[in-house]
């Protein structure tokens, strides 16, 4: 069934969709589910207002709609759930930094689906960012350089260096959460299972380009992330309580912006598992390590997300 079913309404030039009159529900029908991926293959990012009747086990089952459901590979899941990640800005949710969810892992997330549960009166909007339009942009030369280009992700690196994460926080997080560090090589370029969309696979979690000194690799990242954070490039959501985003992980980054001080903010995510990235000439992603680490400083939710 086409899109055509659904009240669709761009939000962005780019990037982004509002989906109206639509319940979400694990017993929607499947026509309007297959609808909905369709435009999410579109839009890239999907916006439902007033799901307010979603609670964690509807906002679960509604996700097993989409696939599997997988849980943070290190942040524990919320109480009384199954996969859910809560983010709550009063014990450092706050994932203020371009990123595509878990690219640390070899298949990351295909989709991501975000509940807004608790929103502040003024600020705390989230960015996507249309990571196949960026691929787009580029001119040719660069475009042919991101073609051969591969990263390493990882979940550890020195996030206080780029967060503005306090002390204490700091301190919590690497008591609570010490755990395994993942190592994965993405290509920069994948193919989009689904659309065969070149999109760039980068944000937060790379840690290097192969195959490059570190400060050139530094230089080299700047120029690709300029290209996917252009505000002309992405969508802004304003959130209300109830609100549902869903994005295709696959062909977006985002940022949670840090504007709302002390105010109170809670969102909480399912995850559907994704597959193995492949380049444009059909190499594979790798992990390179995946084990404990006995003296890794571990990740906190806010970065790690
Ligand atoms: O807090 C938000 O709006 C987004 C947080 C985030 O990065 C995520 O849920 O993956
Ligand atoms: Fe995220």
């Amino acid at each position: 069934m086409s899109e055509a079913v659904l009240d669709l309404h761009p939000v962005a030039g780019r990037i982004g969709a509002e989906v109206r009159n639509v319940r979400l529900s694990g017993s929607l029908a499947q026509t309007s589910i297959d609808a909905i991926r369709a435009a999410l293959l579109q839009y890239k990012v999907l916006f439902f207002r007033g799901q307010q009747h979603l609670d964690d086990a509807d906002q679960e089952a509604f996700a097993r709609r989409w696939g599997t459901l997988v849980a943070h590979p290190t942040v524990p899941v919320r109480n009384g759930t199954s996969a859910l990640l809560e983010l709550d800005s009063e014990t450092g949710g706050r994932a203020n930094s371009w990123h595509t969810d878990v690219t640390f892992d070899l298949a990351y997330p295909q989709v991501s689906i975000l509940r807004g549960v608790v929103i502040p009166a003024a600020g705390g909007d989230t960015v996507w960012a249309n990571t196949a339009q960026a691929y787009l942009d580029l001119p040719p030369a660069l475009r042919q350089l991101a073609d051969n280009l591969w990263a390493l992700h990882t979940n550890a690196y020195d996030y206080a260096s780029r967060f503005q994460v306090n002390a204490a926080g700091l301190k919590r997080y690497e008591e609570v959460f010490t755990s395994t560090i993942y190592e994965t090589e993405h290509p920069v370029v994948r193919v989009h299972p689904e659309t065969g969309e070149r999109t760039l696979v980068l944000g937060h979690f790379v840690k290097k380009l192969l195959g490059y000194p570190t400060t050139d690799s530094e230089q080299l990242l700047k120029i690709f992330d300029s290209y996917i954070t252009r505000l002309e490039n992405t969508v802004r959501w304003r959130w209300s309580v109830g609100d549902v985003a869903i994005w295709d992980n696959r062909a977006t980054q985002h940022y949670a912006i840090n504007d709302y001080g002390d105010q109170h903010r809670v969102v909480r995510r399912a995850t559907i598992a994704g597959d193995v990235p492949v380049s444009i000439d059909g190499r594979r992603s790798v992990a390179r390590s995946v084990g404990e680490a006995a003296t890794a400083k571990a990740v906190d939710k806010a970065v790690s997300v």
